[in-house]
């Protein structure tokens, strides 16, 4: 690991040390008054963002693309609160505003907003920095008279809302104040400004949060997978990867890593951390030195052990990290018992915390099992490394996949996998990629599409249309229910993204519960 006391550490695209009005806004506290800021993006964590900079007496112009009754009525508020402008509508980012008549200190942007967004290489070019909600919140994160919460950062491809989840309940079972916050949906500036005063705060970051986390020094870091995804906004996965790995730089104490995944460590073993930040890692596998791992079916801990050469702590069993314990759930649980043991937490607690916590819905949830089979709902699924970790749990499997691709490959996760495929049903608009994939290399897997299919540039003959997600996803119930067996599991991992038919992954999810119990007569 490269090791700096400098907290500050620079971003190439987005030096921090080189505007001194800047550098100075490292709390609450510190002269924000009249700091002119553009906020682009006013959506969740947008609107948090500039009603965080009223609050602190910046001058704040908002601008978003969408000019939808949810932002206006966002707008509306924001203009009450003391917004210098609000600026909704396909207009209002083609260009950098001006606040109040002058050019803008900063930018803070929204995680969807891509960095090639054209109000963005605006800022860029004239040298306007530009940060993230994250950084905003980092910066404000102490403040006199509050206690400053201890902040442990969480990002991967798959796996990071659970195990925000599982660490707040660790700490939550060991007594201290302790929220999920970030990327799981409460912006951190909401935590930051609540009422309670949090000791921890555990933070999911997406690799669009981090591109724009420039200062963030946690007292614990976890990197817990990292596959191909995102690729159409960081441009190639080499930058997705870099924008991960992010999550470890400043780290203070452990930065946590998947000892099985290839190439992990090496991500800790180039970031630069603060003096005497140690690498952890995690394991499904018998623990080495410095990692948490598996013992027949016990957790256990060789990394916060007084003596890590002969001793392991106990920290759980393998049937508290989950209903259906899965090996990635495993691997998830071991990632939070290590940011939760960062900070002082005992063995008992993280026992405690791991039988407490409940999963989110549509994440390998069971939603049916009747005439022996198993109905499960993994719409949590939005790529095919997420697909992949519940697919390796069953077999035989139906399985209903597709959606939009966002730029990635399905050739691994169908090669791996056809030998336990009895049928694939595949939903979705977007699906040449997924079904090239599979006549390719799963020939002989029947495949059944239930997407009605256009008749040339029009619609379908029978006036279906393809984008109605509910429909789509009653017919492949359906389907799936006319090639499943007593024995088999019929798993809906699309492997892909939802919004070429459904509002989001939680209305796909809800689509098939509603489909399969409909279907099956609950
Ligand atoms: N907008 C524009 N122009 C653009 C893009 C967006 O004007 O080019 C506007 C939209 O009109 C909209 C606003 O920006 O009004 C939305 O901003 P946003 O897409 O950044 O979303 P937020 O509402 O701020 O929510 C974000 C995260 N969204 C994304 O990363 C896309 C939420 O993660 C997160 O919960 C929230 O901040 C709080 O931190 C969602 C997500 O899908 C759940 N994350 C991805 C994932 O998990 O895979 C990364």
């Amino acid at each position: 690991m490269r090791q700096t006391p400098d907290m500050m550490h620079a971003s190439n695209e987005n030096p921090v040390l080189d505007n001194p009005r800047l550098a100075e806004l490292t709390s609450w506290d510190a002269p924000w008054s009249g700091l002119r800021v553009v906020v682009a993006g006013i959506g969740v964590s947008g609107f948090a963002a500039a009603d965080t900079l009223i609050e602190l007496g910046a001058v704040v112009t908002v601008v978003d693309s969408g000019d939808t009754e949810r932002n206006r009525q966002s707008a509306d508020t924001l203009k009450i609160v003391g917004a210098s402008d609000v600026v909704l509508g396909p207009d209002a980012m083609t260009s950098l505003p001006d606040v109040a008549g002058e050019r803008p200190d900063l930018v803070v942007t929204s995680p969807g907003i891509r960095p090639t967004h054209p109000l963005l290489e605006a800022a860029r070019a004239e040298g306007i920095q530009i940060w993230g909600d994250v950084e905003l919140a980092w910066r404000v994160s102490r403040r006199r008279g509050r206690r400053t919460p201890q902040w442990l950062c969480i990002t991967g491809t798959n796996g990071k809302t659970t195990t925000v989840g599982m660490t707040a309940s660790i700490l939550q079972a060991a007594g201290l104040k302790a929220v999920a916050v970030g990327n799981v949906g409460t912006p951190i500036l909401d935590a930051l400004r609540d009422p309670v005063e949090y000791d921890v705060l555990a933070v999911e970051l997406s690799s669009f949060q981090l591109h724009w986390a420039h200062s963030v020094s946690p007292v614990a870091s976890a990197v817990l997978n990292v596959a191909e995804d995102h690729v159409d906004w960081h441009g190639s996965f080499e930058n997705y990867r870099a924008d991960k790995s992010r999550v470890y730089e400043n780290t203070q104490v452990a930065c946590v890593y998947n000892a099985e995944q290839e190439g992990a460590e090496e991500l800790v073993a180039a970031a630069d951390v603060v003096e005497g930040c140690r690498a952890v890692g995690f394991t499904t596998q018998h623990p080495g030195l410095s990692m948490l791992g598996v013992v027949e079916d016990l957790l256990v801990d060789r990394a916060f052990v007084a003596d890590r050469v002969k001793t392991a702590a106990e920290i759980g069993s393998v049937a508290d990290t989950g209903e259906i314990p899965t090996r990635h759930g495993v691997a998830n649980a071991l990632a939070a018992a290590a940011l939760a043991r960062a900070v002082g937490v005992e063995p008992e607690a993280v026992r405690d915390g791991l039988r407490a916590h409940r999963p989110g819905d549509h994440r390998i949830q069971l939603v049916a099992e009747t005439g022996g089979v198993r109905w499960i709902n993994d719409s949590k699924a939005t790529n095919p490394h997420a697909a992949q970790a519940s697919l390796s749990a069953f077999d035989p499997v139906v399985w209903i996949a597709g959606g939009l691709s966002k730029g990635v490959t399905y050739d691994d996760l169908v090669r791996r996998h056809a030998p336990r495929l009895k049928a694939v049903v595949v939903i979705g608009t977007d699906d040449a990629a997924l079904l090239d994939s599979l006549a390719r290399l799963a020939p002989d897997v029947p495949v059944l599409v239930a997407t009605p299919r256009a008749e040339g540039d029009g619609a379908p003959e029978d006036g279906s249309d393809p984008a109605d997600g509910h429909a789509v996803m009653r017919r492949a119930v359906r389907l799936a229910r006319e090639q499943a067996a007593p024995g088999d599991t019929v798993l809906m991992a699309p492997a892909a993204a939802s919004m070429d038919q459904f509002n989001d992954y939680a209305d796909r999810g809800t689509a098939f519960t509603h489909g399969v119990h409909e279907e099956l007569g609950f």
